[in-house]
């Protein structure tokens, strides 16, 4: 072997096995709600040199990459045994997404993709991009991924090469490793993003979250968070999609909206993280809010906070796609920990902890949206009156 061709191959290695090891911390800063981490947890840089490199000198003398790997983000979340995975959605330079496991001890750190990324199978009609899968531990026994299946709208003119249609597809694990394909979920809206699977059945049937869409990029007349119920989950069918959460004129949703990852179940009823859109001169903005729906009735929502929960900051804001935090994966622990994964600007992986003592009481003690600047100025008031009254209170004790 060439002494150049080793000396690269060993700087590959010790720079990826350098990035894996990189220790996370907390930042100092925190609204009290939840804690951000310095580093990202998973990026394109996290993609193994073996899949970019042929290894081999004779076939790959000047060891030049092969494979370009641009990006990791909008992964789905799950714990086994005492392991943290995300799949992630993995963007070769090529466009195309795939999904890969990354797998960390503590959830914050050290996640190593695993050695070859996730086959998954195909149905009739070939998908022609995969993304943002969600995972949804059931209570009939499997983990299901719900993505997104892209493929060009075949009634397209040829002179359009980008209208595309997007549907939910749906595959199922015991172990992320063997993946079972089933029929893509069939509902009344021309497009369907961001579709959950709910983790209990509903009157004996599987309960689905989905996103109506009249086009590909614009939710139309359409929007909103959706829900519908299923009898099958092998050839699921939605005749009846109820939108839950709709857009708002002046909210951080108004221009469209998705559910993040599956509900969180807590004692005070189903906590959602979703993200909402709105536009603005330099493009869209997507940032996470949460909502909480009762036990008796999935399409009610009992409480939800104003405004945004997590939006970018710093360099989250920059990357492929500027301005956007993005959601589809948390894990919740027994303990109460919940481990909130995001990615920034179409690029990259984050994580933010908090647990579910902290969002519960984010979601029901934040004042809801009044709509209206007037309503804005007369909560804050309200809660300066009500600090200046209790201090009062304070100096004469
Ligand atoms: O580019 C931002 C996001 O855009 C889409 O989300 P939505 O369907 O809500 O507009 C998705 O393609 C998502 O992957 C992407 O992060």
């Amino acid at each position: 072997m060439d002494i150049e061709f080793s000396k690269r191959l060993q700087l590959l290695k010790n720079k990826y096995e350098e990035l894996i090891a990189l220790e996370n911390e907390p930042l100092e800063e925190s609204n009290g709600v939840f804690q951000r981490y310095k580093n990202p947890v998973l990026t394109g840089k996290h993609a193994p040199y073996f899949w970019k490199y042929d290894l081999n000198p004779q076939t790959n003398p000047l060891l030049l990459e092969r494979i370009g790997i641009n990006s990791a983000f909008n992964a789905g979340a799950i714990k086994l045994g005492d392991k943290f995975y995300l799949v992630a959605r993995v963007e070769g330079n090529d466009r195309k997404s795939f999904f890969a496991v990354a797998e960390s001890p503590n959830g914050i750190d050290s996640f190593r993709f695993w050695d070859t990324p996730v086959t998954i199978p195909q149905t009739e009609q070939e998908d022609t991009n995969i993304y943002d899968m969600r995972l949804t531990r059931h209570e009939d026994g499997w983990i299901y991924g719900l993505f997104c299946t892209e493929r060009r709208d075949p009634a397209a003119p040829e002179g359009d090469q980008t209208a595309a249609i997007a549907q939910c597809a749906i595959a199922r694990t015991k172990d992320l490793k063997s993946w079972y394909r089933l029929a893509d979920l069939k509902t009344p809206s021309p497009q369907q993003r961001n579709v959950v699977l709910h983790p209990e059945f509903v009157d004996g049937k599987y309960a689905f979250y989905t996103r109506p869409q009249d086009g590909f990029i614009e939710a139309g007349n359409r929007g909103g968070i959706g829900f519908g119920l299923s009898d099958s989950i092998e050839n699921a069918f939605i005749g009846n999609e109820t939108v839950i959460d709709r857009k708002v004129y002046h909210t951080v949703y108004e221009a469209k909206n998705g559910l993040g990852p599956a509900p969180i179940k807590t004692a005070k009823g189903w906590l959602h993280l979703a993200h909402g859109v709105r536009n603005t001169a330099a493009g869209l903005r997507y940032v996470l809010y949460l909502f909480m729906t009762s036990f008796d009735d999935l399409t009610k929502i009992i409480y939800k906070p104003a405004g945004y929960f997590i939006a970018p900051e710093g360099e989250e804001r920059i990357g492929d796609v500027p301005n956007v935090v993005f959601s589809n994966g948390w894990i919740a622990e027994e303990d109460g920990t919940v481990y909130i994964y995001y990615a920034s600007s179409d690029t990259r992986m984050h994580v933010a902890v908090s647990s579910i003592e902290k969002l519960v009481d984010y979601v029901i003690n934040t004042p809801a949206d009044g709509l209206t600047s007037h309503s804005s100025v007369s909560v804050i008031c309200d809660l300066v009156k009500r600090n200046q009254d209790y201090l009062n209170l304070q100096v004469q004790l």
